[in-house]
């Protein structure tokens, strides 16, 4: 140990604990989830998800004592940043955990909630163990079986949510389905429909994302899901003539009006 200590001058470099890799794991796996979400269900870079993976990455290097060692409560970091990954898309993570049917979108959050739980609760143990003693740690006993729950969990959500199930509210047959007016993912990119007053609509919503999208009207209570990869309907009839705002609930931000949305004009 004087050996140790004696090789660096001043402060020494203390030895990460065990905790505190956890940590930097799952740091690096928020960049990676990032990147896989741009990559596989995204389909293309989107701001700010590089600056979220860049910054996980320099996160990950300070817990890991580079270029400065010593700070006893790096490891919050950890905790911290994940859960303002969580709760700073707080109504994106509560809608996507409501629509299971959108598998590959809700496995990806059930992984990325499992490593906030990861980084949270090894950020806050890792941080007690520097304080306590600056010596190496072991990781507590029950850190394995923790973790052994956690993917026992995991597998098992996405396993559920895998089970298909038949569409909710009233089955259409393809053959009506194709006479509807079609609303695709573009037209939510600023674009116009036009149904009439007084009569009954119905709109063939077509979501050839992999990930969840909805059709929401609010002034006309339509509220319609868009599960990844398949085609719903939205029946509905709008008394008032008028312009109304259609968005997408996951994807539109309505304080600042940005997002996926378009224009549903009711015509007199
Ligand atoms: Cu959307």
């Amino acid at each position: 140990m004087d050996i140790a200590m004696a090789s660096t001058p001043t402060k020494s470099r203390r030895q990460i604990n065990g905790l505190s890799k956890i940590v930097v794991g799952a740091l690096v796996g928020f960049a990676l989830m990032y990147t896989y979400l741009q990559a596989a269900l995204i389909g293309h870079v989107e701001m700010p998800l590089p600056v979220f993976s860049a910054l996980s990455l320099v996160l990950a290097a300070l817990v890991a004592g580079k270029p400065i060692g010593g700070w006893r409560w790096s490891p919050l970091l950890g905790a911290v940043w994940g859960v303002f990954l969580l709760l700073g898309k707080l109504d994106l993570v509560l809608f996507e955990l409501a629509h299971p049917e959108n598998t590959h979108q809700f496995a990806w959050l059930l992984l990325m909630i499992a490593l906030v739980l990861v980084a949270l609760l090894a950020g806050i143990g890792a941080t007690v163990q520097n304080y306590r003693s600056a010596g190496t740690q072991q990781l507590p006993a029950l850190a394995p079986w923790a973790f052994t729950l956690l993917a026992g969990l995991l597998v098992g959500a996405v396993a559920v949510a895998a089970i298909p199930r038949s569409a909710s509210g009233a089955q259409v047959s393809a053959l009506v389905q194709q006479q509807l007016r079609a609303v695709l993912i573009s037209d939510f990119d600023g674009g116009t429909i036009r149904v009439k007053a007084g009569e009954l609509a119905g709109l063939r919503l077509e979501n050839t994302d992999a990930g969840g999208h909805s059709f929401d009207v609010d002034e006309l209570d339509i509220h319609a899901a868009m599960p990844s990869d398949s085609t719903s309907v939205a029946v509905f009839s709008a008394a008032k003539p008028g312009s109304y705002i259609f968005y997408c609930r996951p994807h539109y931000d309505k304080a600042t009006g940005q997002g996926m949305h378009g224009t549903l004009i009711v015509e007199p």
